[in-house]
């Protein structure tokens, strides 16, 4: 068991926030309209590298406030926060010096959200934690899964995890403070003993930091279910269930389907009574707002907790 793992199995509630390039889609490409993972889109439509890197240049999130997120994060009653700074499309939400396909040198909004994010948290006392696709990475010529611009069978992941993943991954555990969390997901391209060499590696910089079950081989620290699940029993260990606000991690502009402030304070009973926490994800759009729904309904789900002690 990790020896930080007490805060977390303490927690209850998380905010996760999936917010990339894909935001500023919203769920449509040329004209057609994909529902359901904003996040997937590049894939989804199978949008060519030449052509996805041009949103770059007109990502320019004017409307992002780090502390109007954190202060949301708090109001809702959450005890922790997980954001993307690089989900599978491979773009990276922070400044990064192992690429130029990042937030500073490829769009005109050159600033770091992440350090006035992080930053934001600190002053409250919530933790902070990043999401990062180690394996899939459509971006690069020997990342996992694109295949569309790509030949898997000429694709090299150790190249890959030696000149991207784990440079960037070193950059997060260096640059943002202490981290509560580093969330990996979907693992691939490693053997178990290079699984144990890359966790060694990173826990090096940050031994308190807890790392998420998709590192691979069952070596996370904590126990993640499928997404929008929950367990039918209580389960022991610490665990997370992950559910989305609407029907997507990332920004859909056709997606209504926001649950209501009771729906999530009774998902969140539920998986509190099994013993677990929720993360409840929310998806900015491109110019860097939350969705109305999701600030209101998030606000009064986390005015009922206060109100009633739980908050
Ligand atoms: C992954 C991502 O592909 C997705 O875009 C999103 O970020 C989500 C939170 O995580 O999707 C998964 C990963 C694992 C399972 C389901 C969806 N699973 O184990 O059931």
């Amino acid at each position: 068991e990790h020896p930080n793992i007490q805060w977390f199995k303490d927690a209850k509630f998380g905010m996760f926030i999936h917010w990339g390039l894909y935001s500023k889609l919203a769920g449509t490409w040329k004209g057609k309209n994909y529902y359901g993972s904003g996040e997937w889109i590049m894939n989804q439509a199978k949008i060519p590298v030449k052509d996805y890197r041009k949103i770059a240049a007109d990502f320019n999130p004017v409307n992002f406030n780090a502390e109007e997120w954190a202060q949301l994060a708090e109001d809702a009653g959450v005890k922790y926060m997980v954001i993307t700074a690089k989900h599978h499309e491979g773009f990276s939400m922070f400044d990064s010096k192992v690429t130029g396909f990042d937030i500073m040198d490829a769009t005109p909004y050159k600033k770091d959200p992440m350090k006035a994010l992080s930053a934001a948290m600190r002053k409250r006392g919530i933790r902070f934690g990043f999401y990062y696709s180690q394996f899939q990475d459509w971006y690069e010529p020997n990342g996992g899964r694109n295949t569309w611009d790509y030949d898997e069978s000429k694709k090299d992941y150790q190249s890959y995890y030696r000149q991207k993943a784990i440079p960037q991954l070193k950059e997060l555990l260096t640059n943002y403070g202490p981290l509560g969390i580093v969330w990996f997901d979907t693992p691939g391209g490693m053997t178990k003993e290079q699984t144990a060499a890359f966790v060694k590696e990173l826990r090096q910089l940050q031994p308190n930091s807890l790392f998420s079950s998709r590192v691979g081989q069952g070596m996370g620290d904590y126990k993640d279910f499928g997404d929008s699940e929950v367990p039918p029993v209580p389960i022991e260990g610490a665990w997370e269930s992950i559910y989305t606000h609407n029907d997507s991690w990332g920004y859909i502009a056709h997606d209504m389907n926001f649950k209501s402030p009771d729906e999530i304070i009774k998902l969140l009973a539920n998986v509190a009574s099994k013993g677990g926490n929720l993360m409840l994800n929310v998806g900015p759009d491109g110019s860097g707002k939350i969705p109305e729904y999701s600030v209101k309904y998030l606000q009064r789900a986390g005015a009922w907790l206060k109100k009633n002690g739980a908050g």
